[in-house]
């Protein structure tokens, strides 16, 4: 009997990018986050135990810009979508984004490495759930019954990201690494590159405003924006 090959399987890296031109941030851009508010105040647990509610407020308008300032995915968004429908074989989408526009778009393998804008977590039972307008950091948390709880479902500097062991068997397998909008200063996200070329089986893409600052680990860059190289792409 033929064997027949498997089609191979893609994994793609996203960053704050490929939201840009759905009207979001990114970090590290002359108008990013990162040139509004200090990473320490807002990006690490401790900024957190110092004024948990500067960084409640930080994240609650993050959260308002999404669901109610006209955020919609972009061409890069639905080009994705369209690429785990349509390719024959396995298509997982990791993204450091804490926003839904993949969701909204319609990918369904997705990792949320960096974790969830829409969702809270408790800090005790680690349950997350999903935010609502009127949650408090001192609500209950529905699952072990304590209160004080309840902080952002998201990553910070010298957190874990999440899913790790799923995120690197996948770059191990893949035969195709693509990386789209992201900075690659962020680790360990920045270092999925060479953990692809250290597996050896895959090629690997990276499609950004700018080469990163990993660029010379691709094999091919190509520069513009987002909504224009991701559906050339995929096409
Ligand atoms: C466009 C565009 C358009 C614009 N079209 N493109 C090794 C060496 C040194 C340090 C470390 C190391 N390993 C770990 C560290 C420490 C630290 C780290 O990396 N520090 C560096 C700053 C040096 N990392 C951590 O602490 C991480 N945890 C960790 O490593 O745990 C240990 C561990 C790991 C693994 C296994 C076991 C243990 C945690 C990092 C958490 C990052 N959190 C944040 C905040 C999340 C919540 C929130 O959103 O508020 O995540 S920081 C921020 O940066 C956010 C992003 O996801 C992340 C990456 O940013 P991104 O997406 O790259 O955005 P930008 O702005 O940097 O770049 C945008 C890009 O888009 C640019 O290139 C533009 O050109 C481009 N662009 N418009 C296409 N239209």
């Amino acid at each position: 009997m033929h064997q027949v090959s498997q089609p191979g399987s893609i994994v793609v890296l996203t960053g704050a990018g490929i939201s840009k031109e759905s009207g979001l941030d990114t970090f590290r851009d002359r108008d990013g986050l990162w040139a509004r508010v200090r990473i320490e105040d807002v990006a690490t647990p401790e900024g957190y135990r110092r004024d948990p509610q500067r960084v409640q407020a930080f994240y609650n308008a993050r959260r308002r810009e999404l669901s109610e300032g006209g955020v919609e995915p972009n061409p890069a968004h639905l080009a994705l979508a369209r690429l785990e429908r349509e390719w024959p074989g396995e298509v997982l989408v990791v993204t450091q984004n804490i926003d839904d526009l993949h969701e909204r778009a319609g990918s369904s393998r997705l990792i949320h490495m960096h974790g969830e804008l829409l969702k809270v977590r408790c800090v005790r039972c680690a349950r997350p759930l999903p935010w609502a307008a009127d949650i408090e950091a001192t609500s209950l948390c529905p699952e072990c019954g304590r209160a004080d709880v309840l902080r952002p479902h998201v990553v910070w500097f010298g957190e874990v990201p999440l899913e790790m062991d799923r995120i690197l068997s996948a770059l191990e397998r893949c035969f195709l690494f693509v990386s789209i909008g992201t900075s690659g200063h962020v680790y360990p996200a920045a270092g999925f590159v060479a953990a692809v070329r250290d597996a050896g089986r895959a090629r690997a893409v990276e499609l950004n405003l700018e080469p990163s600052h990993g660029a010379s680990l691709f094999h091919e860059v190509r520069t513009g924006p987002a909504s224009v190289l991701v559906p050339a792409f995929v096409e």
